[in-house]
């Protein structure tokens, strides 16, 4: 209905003029982005918040499944709330680390769930060999691609790979952008819904894990324990993301961890466990949001004490 806020979800066109405002209200600590052009040729836009240099960096990829829209509502939750919180824990996070946060990655998905098909997953992009439309853009990262079943083949799948890597310009653009800030970025986090979990690499197998993996699973011990910790906390559950799940090979966190040495790489689904999933009623967003700031706090306290959070260059 033309304005924003957090007890609906709100429309692309709502984000971005909500992200303006923003930007136009905190000019000294916040800087606008452009990861690049959607196939129907929309702006894929982020946010920095920076409150001073030789931070290390966090960023938060959001809503690249179109129908997760608890992913962008709790996104701007957060930037709302790192840029006007007074509570010491939020201004600590907040001012402590650079964030990179795209609200909403496919964006033709996201227009695409509003206006036709609230179920929608996958990008927009026709195929050559199907009059299926679109990839699945978490499948479409060239790591592992297509190996041992972790995406299909066919066009008309839900977890379609694509015709090739980086077939999809929402993923090319957000590649180039990773490798862009890559030297400064220590963690990532990819928001997606539902299930209430926390995934690690691998993806394209179980029968492997990371070298890191032990570290990676104290990291999200540490935000679960926070969840769990808040009055109205709910529980998650955390391992690889091939391990406890299913295999997902070309996912962004598989492909930041594998081939651009982003040593901490999360997936993390959001409420709920499937009462509603991916129809998730909004007076969850707050709920939610708040779930996910306690986490992330913990979060990345665990990766300062386990030392990820060192700065990997500096300029
Ligand atoms: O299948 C996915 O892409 C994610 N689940 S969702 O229900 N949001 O679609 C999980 C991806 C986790 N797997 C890897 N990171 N490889
Ligand atoms: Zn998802």
């Amino acid at each position: 209905d033309g304005s924003f806020g957090w007890t609906k979800y709100n429309s692309l066109a709502e984000i971005y003029a909500w992200l303006d405002e923003i930007l136009a209200a905190y000019p000294s600590v916040t800087e606008s982005f452009e990861v690049g052009q959607s196939y129907e040729g929309r702006t894929i836009r982020g946010i920095k918040i920076s409150y001073k240099s030789n931070n290390p960096g966090v960023l938060i990829e959001s809503n690249i499944h179109a129908r997760e829209w608890i992913t962008s509502a709790t996104a701007t939750w957060l930037i709302n709330e790192f840029l006007t919180s007074t509570d010491e824990l939020v201004r600590d996070l907040a001012e402590n680390h650079d964030w990179y946060i795209v609200p909403v990655l496919n964006v033709d998905g996201l227009v695409y769930t509003h206006e036709k098909d609230r179920m929608w997953r996958k990008t927009r992009q026709p195929s050559d060999i199907s009059s299926c439309i679109g990839v699945d853009p978490n499948r479409n990262y060239d790591s592992h691609w297509m190996e041992n079943e972790g995406a299909s083949s066919d066009p008309c799948a839900e977890d379609y790979g694509g015709p090739k890597p980086f077939s999809e310009p929402e993923i090319l653009a957000m590649s180039e952008f990773v490798i862009s800030i890559k030297d400064k970025v220590n963690v990532l986090l990819a928001f997606h819904s539902y299930s209430q979990l926390l995934l690690s690499p691998y993806g394209h197998t179980k029968e492997e894990f990371p070298p890191n993996f032990d570290d990676m699973m104290e990291v999200a011990k540490a935000y679960g324990d926070a969840v769990e910790s808040l009055p109205y906390g709910t529980v998650y559950r955390y391992g690889s993301a091939a391990g406890i799940l299913y295999p997902a090979s070309g996912a962004t966190i598989d492909w930041a961890y594998n081939e651009q040495g982003v040593q901490i790489s999360y997936t993390i689904e959001f409420r709920d466990t499937g009462r509603y999933g991916f129809i998730l009623p909004p007076v969850h967003i707050i709920p939610n949001a708040e779930e996910a700031l306690i986490g992330i706090a913990a979060l990345l306290e665990k990766c300062k004490d386990l030392g990820y959070l060192a700065l990997k260059s500096t300029f």
